[in-house]
């Protein structure tokens, strides 16, 4: 204990005071050189009403925490892939996962004037119109070849090819992923070939955000990797106990988001017992129980998986399987999601995603990189899907239904994994990567990778201004924006 905080109990026990435990958590979060003086004031007035114990209502009165109880804190899931999951084996399931992509996808896109004349790839082939057509599908093949770039797109009725010449489009043609949906605008060339004259993306529309009618602060955090040796504990800790403070921000948080990666894990990569401090899920389960139970209990925690947490590794993830007999479960402000899912706080809707795709993405496309995942963010709204590539390192189950397109157009999109802290805005959509609160490891350290962990962005529901805690010492470790 902080010597001026025994100080200060020790003169209200020695006027014969009680001091009750909620009362004692309070004070342990007070700045110390404030003690002594709210202590004295408070042993006065309780003494003048012949009360003699210290109570939580007492310091929250005093110190001005007291609970707005007005403020609302209404979680709404709008969409986890939890229950949905089917875990579809084999080529029957992967046939369905890329219609159900192609479906959704050109039904989204279809809102566009354009794809009033969409004609189907079989059917463009015996096309004698020398009017612009369009056509839509998967990427299946991108090549570029002596300045020209060449596309095949696939769709149920089969696939077309056609080729880019102007060097503009090219560049755009050239940030195409793999399996992404694209509408392309094309003409027969002289040679009976197609050529493409414009790209197409699904997009998302600019937006109107739904804002919260209450001033309420989502925290937006992700990869801790409570077990890692890494993992910033006495960082977290100073953290959690900031939320507890009389801090004006601090007092009105009343949801926090954990994008994936809670835990480090077991297994998830060789050698990793080496550097762990918990070695079983049970025990990090545990660890991070200890360390939700420190928040107060009018702070709603929804807590998604990620690549590093117990439960399947493909894409979606169900939430982390209850037979860890985790006590999460039972929690009344704990929520527990799949990876990708789609909540509401009060009605400001948050697209939340663990990022496993931007590894992929990053290393195909040009002009995208780890130190600016929010641009990587913006290509997979563009594309309307959190993970295009399939058969790369991210691995993806075989779904009947494709959940991972991006079906609602969020008012913030959160996203982690990379470890960099980062804050951006695309088409009046806020865009947030959580960063960390695992230091370098020495993986990444071997790859050049540097992470800025330790910082906490949270953001007013009601005005979406956006604030940030940093609890990481060395000076160079700053939100990106
Ligand atoms: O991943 C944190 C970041 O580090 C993420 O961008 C992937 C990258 N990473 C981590 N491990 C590997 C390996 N083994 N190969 C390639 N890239 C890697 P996290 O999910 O926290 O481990
Ligand atoms: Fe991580
Ligand atoms: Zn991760």
């Amino acid at each position: 204990m902080k010597k001026e905080l025994s100080y200060a109990l020790n003169y209200a026990l020695n006027k014969g005071f009680q001091i009750h435990p909620d009362a004692f958590k309070i004070l342990e979060n007070v700045d110390v050189r404030k003690l002594e003086k709210i202590i004295k004031e408070i042993v006065r007035e309780k003494t003048k009403r012949k009360l003699f114990q210290i109570n939580q209502d007492d310091l929250e009165t005093y110190l001005g925490i007291k609970e707005d109880a007005t403020l609302r804190n209404e979680v709404r899931v709008i969409s986890d892939p939890t229950d949905k999951i089917t875990s579809g084996e084999g080529i029957k399931g992967y046939n369905a996962l890329f219609s159900s992509r192609f479906n959704k996808l050109k039904r989204i896109i279809s809102d566009r004037p354009e794809s009033r004349m969409l004609k189907s790839a079989a059917s463009i082939k015996t096309a004698k119109s020398d009017d612009d057509m369009y056509v839509c599908g998967l990427v299946t093949t991108r090549n570029t070849e002596r300045n020209i770039t060449k596309l095949v797109l696939e769709d149920p009725s089969g696939s077309f090819e056609g080729i880019v010449f102007d060097n503009e489009l090219q560049k755009t043609a050239g940030t195409l992923l793999i399996d992404q949906f694209v509408m392309a605008r094309i003409s027969l060339g002289k040679n009976s070939g197609f050529i493409i004259k414009d790209l197409i993306l699904p997009d998302i529309p600019d937006q109107a955000i739904n804002k919260s009618e209450s001033e309420v602060y989502a925290v937006f955090l992700s990869d801790l990797h409570i077990g890692s040796k890494y993992f910033m504990e006495n960082e977290f800790l100073e953290f959690v106990s900031w939320i507890s403070s009389p801090d004006p921000v601090a007092r009105k948080i009343r949801f926090i988001l954990i994008g994936g990666d809670m835990l480090d894990g077991v297994g998830i990569y060789p050698n990793q017992n080496k550097e762990l401090v918990c070695q079983t899920i049970e025990e990090q389960l545990k660890k991070a129980e200890e360390l939700i139970d420190k928040i107060p209990k009018n702070v709603k925690i929804i807590i998604m998986p990620g690549n590093h947490d117990p439960g399947r590794r493909a894409l979606p993830q169900p939430a982390i399987p209850k037979k860890y007999n985790s006590s999460l479960w039972e929690k009344e402000n704990v929520i527990m999601v799949g990876n990708p899912a789609v909540v509401s706080l009060n009605g400001v809707k948050v697209t939340m995603f663990h990022g496993q795709s931007i590894d992929d993405i990053v290393k195909t496309t040009p002009g995208l990189s780890y130190d600016k995942p929010t641009n990587v963010m913006k290509h997979l709204l563009r594309a309307r899907h959190l993970s295009p590539i399939y058969g790369s390192q991210t691995p993806i189950a075989p779904e009947m239904e494709d959940l991972l397109v991006i079906q609602d157009v969020p008012d913030i999109f959160h996203v982690g994994h990379v470890h960099r802290a980062e804050l951006d805005m695309y088409k009046g959509v806020l865009l947030v990567n959580s960063g960390s609160w695992q230091k370098q490891t020495p993986f990444q350290a071997s790859v050049g990778m540097v992470p800025n962990p330790g910082i906490a962005i949270m953001v007013n529901l009601k005005t979406f201004q956006v604030f940030h805690e940093n609890y990481n010492t060395n000076s160079d470790n700053v939100l990106q924006s």
